[in-house]
C-alpha cells in the first residue's frame, strides 16, 4: 500500500480561459486538460523515428539516478553523453534504465518543430522563449522538487505514460526540503518512513498522464515523476501573476543557485551534511509540534 495520502488530480476534457483562471490558475490548483493539445500536429507527428530523422545525430546530455549523484546539491551534473538517436532507441524499446534528458530545448536544434504546437489561449503569461522537452527511459524517475523559477508549467505527454505525484507549497513542512535548493531529500521511489516520518502527513495528488494529455502544474507545486514506460513531454512555461513569486523565482535563479554552487564547491561534505541534517530537524520540529498539540487536545477534553 502506498504510505502517502493522495487524491486524484482533477481532469477536464476542455475548459474556458475564464474557468481555468478562476478554478485553477488563481488558486494554484493542478488540473489535467485533455484538449489542450488537440489542435497540435505534434501529437501525431512527433514519433521517435521523426525525432531521430530531425536531430538523431546531435549529442545529448543524459542524467542518471539522483541519489547516486551529489543528491543535496541544487544542480545535478549529467552522467553521460550519447547521440540522440541512440538514446531514443532505448526509450522506444522500453529499456529499463535511469537515463533521462532534462530541460532540453530541442527547438534550438530544430526550429521547425516550433510549428507543430501553439500556446493555447488559457493564460496571458506565456514564456515563449523557453519551451523544453523531457525524455525518460522506462523505470527512470525525477526526484521530488519544485521548479526554481516558480513559473507555471503545462506538461504535455507523448509516446507513453508517466505517473505524477504533486504536493502544494503548503505541504513543504512535511517534505524534507533541502535548504538552498528546491529539492526534497526523500526518495519517493522507495519511501522510508523510519528516516522520513513526516511524509505520512503530507497530502498530495496523483495522476498517470497518457499520450496527448496536458498537466497544469501551478507555480511552486512539488512534483515527483515516474516514467512507467519510455516517453517524453513538452513543457510550456508561463510567468506567475504573483509579484512575490516572480521576485522569489528570480532570487532563486540568480542568487540562491549560485550561492549553493560555490559553497558546494569548497565545502562539499560539510555543506551536504548540514543540509540533510537541517531538512530532517525541521520536519522533526513539525512532528513534535503536532504531537504536543494532540496531547494538549487530549488533556483539554479531559
Ligand atoms: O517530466 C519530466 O521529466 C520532468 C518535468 C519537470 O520537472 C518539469 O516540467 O518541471
Ligand atoms: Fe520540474
Amino acid at each position: 500500500m502506498d504510505p502517502l495520502q493522495l487524491t486524484p488530480i482533477d481532469v477536464v476534457d476542455e475548459i474556458s480561459k475564464e474557468d481555468f483562471v478562476h478554478r485553477y490558475l488563481k488558486p494554484l490548483k493542478p488540473v489535467v486538460i485533455r484538449n489542450f493539445a488537440q489542435n497540435w500536429e505534434a501529437t501525431e507527428k512527433w514519433t521517435y523515428s521523426y525525432l531521430k530523422e530531425k536531430a538523431g545525430k546531435e549529442k545529448v546530455k543524459l542524467y542518471g539516478k539522483w541519489l547516486d549523484n551529489d543528491p543535496t546539491a541544487i544542480e545535478m551534473p549529467p552522467s553521460e553523453e550519447m547521440a540522440f538517436a541512440d538514446y531514443l532507441d532505448l526509450v522506444e524499446k522500453g529499456a529499463d534504465s535511469d537515463l533521462r534528458i532534462f530541460l532540453f530545448n530541442l527547438f534550438k536544434l530544430v526550429p521547425e518543430l516550433l510549428d507543430d504546437f501553439d500556446y493555447p489561449n488559457i493564460t496571458d503569461g506565456w514564456l515563449e522563449d523557453f519551451p523544453y522537452t523531457f525524455f525518460g527511459c522506462a523505470g527512470s524517475d525525477v526526484r521530488l522538487h519544485y521548479d526554481i523559477d516558480l513559473s507555471h508549467v503545462f506538461l504535455t505527454q507523448f509516446g507513453g505514460t508517466k505517473r505524477i505525484t504533486l504536493f502544494d507549497q503548503d505541504q513543504t513542512k512535511y517534505l524534507y526540503k533541502l535548504p538552498f535548493t528546491t529539492h526534497s531529500a526523500a526518495d519517493l521511489s522507495n519511501i522510508d518512513l523510519e528516516k522520513y516520518p513526516a511524509l505520512r502527513f503530507a497530502k498530495g495528488y496523483r495522476h498517470t498522464l497518457t499520450h496527448g494529455e496536458t498537466l497544469f502544474m501551478p507555480s511552486g507545486i512539488w512534483h515527483y515523476i515516474e516514467y512507467i514506460d519510455g516517453s517524453f513531454s513538452l513543457s510550456l512555461r508561463a510567468l506567475s501573476e504573483s509579484n512575490l513569486y516572480r521576485l522569489k523565482g528570480a532570487y532563486n535563479v540568480f542568487v540562491i543557485r549560485k550561492l549553493d554552487y560555490f559553497i558546494n564547491k569548497y565545502y562539499k561534505n560539510l555543506w551536504s551534511d548540514f543540509k540533510l541534517k537541517r531538512a530532517i530537524a525541521k520536519a522533526q520540529e513539525i512532528i513534535d509540534e503536532r504531537e504536543n498539540n494532540r496531547q494538549n487536545r487530549l488533556k483539554a477534553s479531559g
